[in-house]
């Protein structure tokens, strides 16, 4: 009794149900008692195409078929009928049965054993990325694996992970996903994940972004401050980038760079403007501070000075005005060295007759490359004699001339010059 055999031609595997040698047995004896012929009682030879037992580690099943041939009938492979199916997504045994009858009703038969192995580990595919930065410190929240299996299918729900992340910690992490089908076969993957610190130091300056120094004096620097939220206080891990010069006028930047332990940089500039707003210093003396009138002889009055600044260059000019004109002749005549500077001043030795004295007053003015401009005077009396009467007159308008520190009357100066 077969009532649910349904055989069919060729290679193509017709049923879900596998018939046992049994069925098929029953089968051929119910066919050979209808259907013999006293004429011809040999059966037909049937022969597999292929191995007897194949085995299929997760290819589709490819049946390579038979072939028939009958002593009266000739080839009669086309008659075979095929039955069995093979599932080769699915381990286990299966058989497949070749039956063919010739034309007198004698029947030859033979089978087939398919195993299906799987030899084929599932596939695991990491959901996200590997690596995987996870920002300190933020908890790591695992975007998981899928597997699939060619025979088990989505065995996602079985993937086990080991290994723990802990946010708060910096560093790499390994985490590990794996499965295994229900064939035993093993597969892995792991996943780099790094717990890195990504923010950037803050970094503040102390004092103003804008600062104004005097050229020549030392910069004092406010300094700033870094902090990180990782690795707290970094302010002494500043690097500052100073090309200042501070006996140069000019404006300056002073660049501060500081970096966290896992190489986020910060940086902050400020700017700095050396100036220069002081005056030289200037100090002149006169070695002959009094000259007497025996001639209209020039006399040296015996003038040096010294002058400095703390930036840059100084020029120093003379000027020479007094308190009364005696004809036209030059009265004054300045000295200057190779270099053109200022080295030495003659006053001629004249005074009128009003008995008072020739007052000379005497101003160098020194200014500095920027404008900056410091004046020293010095007064020089002509007196007739060493009369004391005459010498305090003369000495009083030079006191009065020197207090007022303004130009007298009669320029003396600028009549002949050398420079
Ligand atoms: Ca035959
Ligand atoms: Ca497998
Ligand atoms: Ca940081
Ligand atoms: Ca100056």
């Amino acid at each position: 009794m077969n009532p649910t055999i349904a055989p069919t031609r060729a290679n193509t595997v017709g049923s879900w149900f596998r018939p046992s040698f049994v069925f098929l047995a029953a089968f051929v004896m119910a066919t050979a008692a209808t259907q013999l012929s006293a004429e011809d009682t040999t059966p037909p030879v049937i022969s597999l195409r292929g191995s007897e037992v194949m085995t299929l580690t997760g290819e589709d099943f490819l049946d390579p078929g038979a072939v028939a041939f009958d002593d009266v009938d000739g080839d009669i492979s086309d008659r075979i009928l095929t039955w069995g199916i093979v599932n080769a997504q699915r381990e286990g045994m299966y058989e497949i049965f070749y039956l063919v009858t010739d034309s007198s009703g004698n029947n030859a038969y033979t089978q087939r054993r398919i195993v299906v192995v799987d030899l084929v580990a599932p596939a695991i595919t990491l959901l996200g990325d590997d690596p995987m930065i996870v920002t300190w410190p933020n908890a790591f929240i695992d975007p998981g694996a899928a597997a699939f299996d060619t025979f088990d299918g989505d065995l996602s729900l079985a993937v086990r992970v080991d290994g723990a992340v802990d946010g708060s910690i910096l560093g790499g992490y390994t985490v590990t996903y794996s499965v295994a089908d229900r064939a035993g076969n093993q597969a892995s993957m792991r996943r780099l994940v790094v717990v890195a610190d990504r923010t950037a130091p803050a970094i503040a300056l102390s004092g103003s972004d804008h600062m104004t120094m005097e050229c020549g004096s030392s910069f004092v620097d406010p300094g700033v401050t870094a902090r990180d939220d990782h690795d707290g206080d970094i302010s002494a891990q500043v690097v500052v980038s100073n090309g200042l010069d501070g006996s140069a006028c000019g404006t300056y930047v002073i660049s501060y760079a500081v970096a966290d332990a896992s190489g986020n940089a910060a940086r902050v500039d400020r700017i700095v403007e050396v100036v220069d707003t002081t005056a030289p210093l200037l100090t002149v003396t006169v070695a002959t501070p009094r000259i007497l009138s025996h001639t209209d002889r020039f006399v040296d009055i015996g003038l040096t000075y010294q002058v400095s600044d703390a930036c840059g260059g100084v020029v120093v000019a003379v000027s020479v005005t007094q308190d009364e004109q005696v004809g036209s002749d030059i009265d004054a005549s300045a000295a200057y060295d190779a270099s053109g500077r200022l080295c030495g001043l003659s006053l001629r030795a004249q005074r009128d007759n009003a008995g008072d004295g020739r007052v000379y007053l005497i101003i160098l003015t020194a200014t500095d490359d920027h404008g900056n401009v410091t004046q020293a005077m010095r007064t020089v009396t002509v007196v007739k004699n060493n009369n004391k009467h005459f010498n305090r007159l003369a000495d009083n308008q030079a006191a009065a001339a020197y207090a007022a520190g303004k130009p007298l009357r009669y320029d003396s100066f600028g009549l002949r010059t050398n420079g």
